[in-house]
């Protein structure tokens, strides 16, 4: 293989920044790990294509955002997606998470989501999906995820996650919005599904997330919830949810993005997150599990590449951490660029 001058200053600079760091080049897989995507896309009948059939929606956005963070999206056929997902929109305007699946906002957030990742929002009629999240907004402020009824704070930041995307935000009473989800603010600083729900670092997300968007940080007390969440950080250097619970890869996401939100991810060991992210996956067949040695699946892969773009890992696209989009595709949304 021949570099020019160019390359060969690039590689030089980024060995620099992996020893620095603590890494070595190659410890992420990231031609396995695109492989691994495209293979479980392909596949329609074995066990994961099965249980995941009803959340495909959701399967696509990790999968597409993981490729794309990994520099891979080229490789993906994007008018088949945009046609599959159109096809999984109702009268309503809402999204299911396959064809003939019913409705519901966490799969309309995935298929936004898509379509932003393949700058393809303009097939969407904004106004009629934006009518249907803001139809979900109850009287107290809180958000349904569908016609029946569950109320639950990662429904708020969906719709306003949405809606910002959109440039709908108008749609809504943000002010409601924003009161409800500060309801869901614990003794402890973290937050809640509901009013006195227990505190967990998913929940923490959702709800650091919707305030963010909103320009409503100063309901967090910072320093207390920056606390909470570094307490986070068990031995192996891996992640729990909540206290006394396992770590999972999936937590380095929704920790590490609400300690970015506030200001705290300095307080956080950020190689030993790291480290155990690399841990965790399958070297020979590409893929990222839960914890070291289980079994890959692409929630945890795109957990997983997404908490190391947050670490900042040498190569990796960097990704927004209130948006959970690659941050060039926020920038062309808000910034045309
Ligand atoms: C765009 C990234 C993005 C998210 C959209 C759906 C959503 C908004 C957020 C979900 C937030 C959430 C509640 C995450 C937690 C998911 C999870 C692993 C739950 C497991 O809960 P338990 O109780 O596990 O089974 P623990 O780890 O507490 O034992």
């Amino acid at each position: 293989m021949h570099f020019n001058g160019e390359q060969q200053r690039q590689s030089i600079i980024c060995f620099l920044v992996c020893s620095l760091k603590g890494f070595t080049m190659g410890e992420l897989e990231v031609e396995k790990h695109a492989q691994y995507i495209l293979s479980v896309e392909k596949r329609k009948d074995d066990f994961e294509s099965v249980v995941m059939e009803h959340l495909r929606m959701n399967g696509a956005y990790w999968g597409l955002t993981t490729l794309d963070l990994l520099g891979k999206l080229e490789t993906v056929d994007k008018d088949e997606i945009v046609s599959w997902v159109m096809s999984c929109q109702h009268e309503s305007g809402g999204f299911g998470g396959n064809v003939g699946h019913d409705p519901h906002i966490l799969y309309t957030l995935s298929a936004v989501q898509v379509l932003a990742l393949l700058d393809k929002l303009d097939v969407l009629d904004i106004d009629k999906l934006a009518n249907y999240i803001a139809s979900l907004q109850n009287e107290d402020g809180s958000f349904s995820g569908d016609m029946w009824g569950e109320v639950d704070t990662r429904f708020s930041y969906i719709a306003i996650c949405c809606l910002s995307l959109l440039h709908r935000i108008d749609k809504i009473n943000v002010e409601k919005a924003v009161n409800y989800v500060v309801s869901c603010k614990n003794l402890d600083g973290g937050f809640g599904s509901i009013p006195g729900g227990e505190s967990h670092a998913g929940q923490i997300f959702c709800c650091v997330g919707a305030l963010a968007i909103t320009g409503s940080l100063h309901h967090v007390d910072k320093d207390l919830l920056g606390w909470w969440l570094c307490e986070r950080q068990v031995k192996s250097g891996g992640l729990n949810g909540r206290p006394e619970k396992l770590p999972d890869v999936c937590y380095s996401w929704w920790v590490l993005s609400s300690l970015i939100m506030i200001d705290r991810v300095h307080w956080i060991n950020k190689e030993k997150v790291a480290r155990f992210i690399l841990d965790c996956q399958d070297k020979e067949n590409g893929g990222i599990s839960d914890r070291p040695d289980d079994a890959v699946d692409v929630f945890h892969t795109y957990f997983g590449v997404a908490g190391l773009s947050l670490l900042e890992y040498p190569g990796l696209k960097a990704i927004d951490p209130a948006y959970a989009l690659p941050v060039h595709v926020v920038n062309r949304i808000f910034f045309g660029r």
